[in-house]
């Protein structure tokens, strides 16, 4: 019983599906920027930036050089996937705060 259980644990653990698993990048928005402003990802990689707008305010998450653009309420999350991409720099900004928020992805 116990040689099984751990047979289907390992099953579990060698399944593709486990391995493919988008890496979640964490940003935060407060105070109308980016924390961090700069995220680091790996090139030709499929990533998730998880945004958290920790202000009140509605933010949008616009990115010409990524081609995406969402709109986060104050106080929710938002995933946002982004790639695979070549290395470079990709900048990003917050479109109702843009003086402030202003971040980049680079790829590397
Ligand atoms: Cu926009």
């Amino acid at each position: 019983m116990r040689k099984s259980f751990g047979l289907l644990l390992l099953a579990l653990l060698l399944a593709p599906e486990v391995w493919a698993e988008t890496p979640e990048i964490p940003l935060v928005i407060k105070d109308h920027r980016f924390e961090p402003a700069t995220v680091k990802v790996p090139a030709n990689t499929k990533v998730m930036l998880v945004v958290e707008n920790r202000d009140a305010t509605p933010e949008e998450f616009e990115s010409h050089d990524l081609h995406r653009e969402k709109v986060i309420a104050g106080g929710k999350t938002a995933k946002i996937a982004v790639g695979p991409l070549k290395p470079g720099t990709y900048k990003f900004f917050g479109e109702f705060h843009e003086d402030t928020a202003q971040g980049a992805v680079v790829v590397e």
